[in-house]
């Protein structure tokens, strides 16, 4: 242990640890706008770039960078001595002199990092004014926007895109003043392989990165008379919205969600958790079919957006192995403009679907080609879960205070299984759920696959079926996919079957979520707030729902079948 002191007060840390994590053990709060460590996400940004962590050392001259200055014996630091509080004040008013002041208008007002550390600070004047950066931004994507005036060069999604995503879209490039953060050759987005999986977003402290608006089509599609406005709302959603208005993190708001969207106008309010099911049973079929005819395995989940891109780009030559069913939020967008159209007398052209989703990259999906019936978009427009939240306060909807309703039925009905896909793990436990009593005829009596369950990168479980032992496979995160990938490249991999989802935690860490500022006790309590819904549900497995099955009974036929494939399953391009 080292001893040291931090404003006059003793204290002892392990070695190597950091004056900014020492600091804290003695409640001094020292700021930072580039530290980040998404403690058990694999995740630090250290590149101690923003330099508004100085701090004073005993008979020092210059000061250190908290962030990234390792404590050592007998030191003795002062966070709030007049001249470490100057320099931060200086170096925070060196940035806002070359940062738009855009804030009321920018996607980021109130939820800026930099902004609240202005406000905190009382930075009212800006001492230097001079020449100001002028970049283009980048729209080119269906999914986000890169805003470069407004990149502080903290470099948090270059450490997220290349280090946990291994996506390697993002790095800095020139020097001094003309520093920017972007793709190589400074390409636009759509350009690159970018998964669009949103997590530079979540960790971007300012608003040089953003999602796509799509608040505005979602309000004039719901002024609309000639047009049915339906909603669909993400498993994931439900345990993150309430943080937008002062429920806690983990607080469940599935009834009032189903509330909101009717004081919002829409017409059908559905669950994708309905179609969560349905992709069940869709795809523990194809895994049965795979098994019992020599079929590719493993079988990888294919419902994350961003993960199918990944592979795409990535993994070209292993297409074949993909499970080819649509996700979930594409089948229920598929149903609603087929089936339901059928069934309420309204011609698909006049159905607009809109999806409430954790994701950036569904924003993306929804706009793939093969994704359409006869030229017509699956699902017409995508808002994350942080952008329903801001509909719901323009809108002076008193989120907190709803009641609880109910989904509208026909596509309403879900089960535990469908709800535990919005934490990682979750799809493959809803598959193995289905597929156990699918092949064995026996009744699961404990649908708990807790093996299956947890956080960790990459895990491992072998689930008993009958007389076969089923290997199993989980990563989220995109450099675990990337590696479970390359051992199956290699011919090393027993899989049966891998479910993977590119954001830590699978969708309740999505990057549309509410943002969580590193503080992933957050994602922690969203993942318990799954598994407690999933358990308080009379019905837990996606067989038992029966709007479901009354769909194969009433259209479809059997699952997997030849109208299963045209309505159901998809297919990918390198
Ligand atoms: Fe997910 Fe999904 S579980 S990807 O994380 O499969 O976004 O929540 O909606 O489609 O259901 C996201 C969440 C979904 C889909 C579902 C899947
Ligand atoms: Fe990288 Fe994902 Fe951001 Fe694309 S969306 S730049 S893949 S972190």
């Amino acid at each position: 242990p080292v001893n040291l002191k931090i404003n006059g007060i003793p204290l002892q840390v392990e070695k190597g640890t950091t004056i900014h994590e020492a600091a804290k053990l003695v409640n001094a709060d020292i700021p930072t706008l580039c530290h980040l460590n998404l403690e058990g996400f694999g995740m630090v940004n250290r590149t101690a770039s923003c330099r508004v962590c100085m701090v004073e050392i005993k008979n020092r001259q210059a000061l250190a960078p908290s962030c990234s200055e390792v404590v050592t014996e007998g030191m003795e630091v002062f966070t709030d001595s007049l001249k470490a509080v100057s320099a931060r004040r200086l170096n925070l008013e060196l940035l806002l002199s070359n940062h738009p002041f855009e804030c009321l208008t920018c996607r980021k007002n109130l939820q800026c990092e930099l902004q609240a550390l202005a406000q905190k600070l009382g930075i009212y004047d800006i001492t230097y004014t001079g020449e100001k950066m002028s970049r283009p931004l980048d729209k080119s994507s269906y999914a986000l926007v890169k805003d470069p005036d407004k990149c502080i060069m903290c470099r948090r999604c270059e450490t997220m895109c290349n280090e946990v995503q291994t996506c390697g879209i993002l790095s800095a490039a020139s020097r001094g003043f003309n520093a920017f953060v972007g793709p190589a050759f400074n390409l636009d987005m759509v350009d690159t392989s970018c998964t669009f999986c949103g997590q530079c977003v979540a960790v971007c402290p300012t608003g040089a990165l953003s999602e796509v608006n799509n608040m505005h089509r979602v309000w004039e599609a719901l002024q609309r008379d000639d047009k049915h406005v339906v909603v669909q709302v993400a498993p994931a959603v439900r345990v993150a919205i309430g943080e937008m208005f002062g429920l806690e993190p983990g607080s469940i708001s599935t009834g009032k969600l189903a509330t909101a969207f009717r004081r919002m106008g829409f017409n059908g309010v559905f669950d994708t958790d309905w179609a969560a099911d349905l992709t069940i049973i869709e795809e523990a079929t194809e895994l049965i079919h795979r098994l019992e005819h020599g079929g590719k395995l493993p079988i990888l989940t294919s419902c994350c957006p961003a993960w199918v891109r990944f592979f795409e780009y990535q993994f070209p030559d292993m297409l074949d192995i993909p499970s080819t069913c649509k996700s979930p939020q594409i089948m229920m967008g598929t149903i609603i403009k087929t089936y339901y159209a059928e069934k309420m007398g309204i011609p698909p052209e006049n159905i607009v679907v809109v999806s409430v989703m954790p994701c950036i990259a569904k924003k993306a999906e929804v706009q793939r080609e093969e994704l359409r019936l006869d030229g017509l978009k699956d699902v017409d427009w995508v808002v994350t879960t942080r952008e329903l939240g801001y509909m719901l306060k323009e809108a002076g909807i008193d989120f907190a205070a709803l009641p609880e309703s109910d989904f509208d039925q026909v596509l309403g009905e879900s089960t535990g299984a469908s709800v535990i896909f919005g934490a990682t793990g979750g799809v493959i436990e809803a598959a193995v759920r289905t597929a156990y009593e699918w092949v064995t005829h026996e009744e699961l009596k404990d649908v708990n696959f807790t093996q299956l369950r947890g956080l960790d990168g990459i895990r491992k479980a072998t689930v008993r079926i009958g007389d076969q032992d089923l290997s199993i496979g989980i990563a989220h995160g995109l450099g675990n996919a990337r590696k479970l990938l390359e051992s199956i490249r290699r011919g090393e991999s027993d899989f049966h079957a891998i479910e993977i989802m590119a954001c830590p935690g699978g969708c309740i860490g999505g990057g549309g979520q509410p943002y969580h500022h590193g503080n992933m006790e957050i994602i922690r309590k969203r993942q318990e707030a799954i598994y407690q819904e999933d358990a308080g549900k009379p019905k837990r497995k996606s067989h038992e729902n029966e709007m479901v099955m009354k769909l194969y009974r009433e259209y479809i036929g059997e699952p997997y079948n030849e109208k299963a494939h045209e309505l159901l399953h998809t297919f990918y391009t390198p």
